[in-house]
């Protein structure tokens, strides 16, 4: 990776839901209606504001993503994107490329300054974190390499082990 896209790639630890940035993504499913994990605290740290947005959108097919405001939470906006299940076949790299790549399709088209993504679909669905962090990290450099915007991408990882599993893909990315 060269260093100018590398200055665009920071890996914290920590609660995305108290990031002041543009826009945080939520690991959601596809009725966009909540749930556990990262989904859960955004939801909670939004205030019912954010359920009442989402149900005007009608879900989101996996892969894809939609926005919304952020209300109550630091983050302007959420980008809501569905990861896939982890079934341990070729589809699970492509969706989950997806959802990195329609995200910051989002953020570009509002020329957002930083996003932040939590490791989509290494919780409850159950995706290893090292398969997720090199897909996750390909596929975020490609899209900042021919995008000005969004300018910064934060990974924002839950534990010191995912942090290092990250530095380390990234150590490792071309
Ligand atoms: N900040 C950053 N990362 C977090 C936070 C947080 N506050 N909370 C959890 N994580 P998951 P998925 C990490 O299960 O696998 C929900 O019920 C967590 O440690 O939230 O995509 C949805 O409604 C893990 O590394 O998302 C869906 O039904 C990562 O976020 C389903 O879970 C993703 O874990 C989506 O599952």
């Amino acid at each position: 990776m060269n260093a100018d896209l590398r200055d665009r790639i920071e890996i914290r630890i920590g609660d995305i839901t108290r990031l002041p940035v543009d826009a945080i993504v939520n690991a959601a499913n596809r009725s966009l209606l909540g749930g556990g994990g990262v989904d859960g605290a955004i939801h909670r740290a939004a205030g019912p504001e954010l359920l009442a947005e989402c149900r005007t959108l009608g879900g989101c097919p996996t892969g894809e993503a939609r926005i919304t405001r952020g209300y109550r939470l630091p983050a302007e906006y959420v980008i809501h994107t569905v990861g896939p299940v982890y079934r341990g076949d070729p589809r699970d790299a492509l969706l989950l490329a997806r959802c990195y790549e329609n995200s910051l399709a989002i953020a570009a088209k509002r020329k957002f300054d930083a996003v932040a993504f939590p490791a989509i679909s290494c919780g409850v669905y159950g995706y290893p974190m090292a398969a997720a962090c090199r897909v996750a990290v390909a596929a975020v450099a490609e899209f900042l390499a021919a995008h000005r915007f969004p300018r910064r991408v934060i990974f924002m990882l839950f534990s010191e082990d995912a942090g290092e599993v990250y530095r380390a893909c990234i150590e490792e990315t071309a």
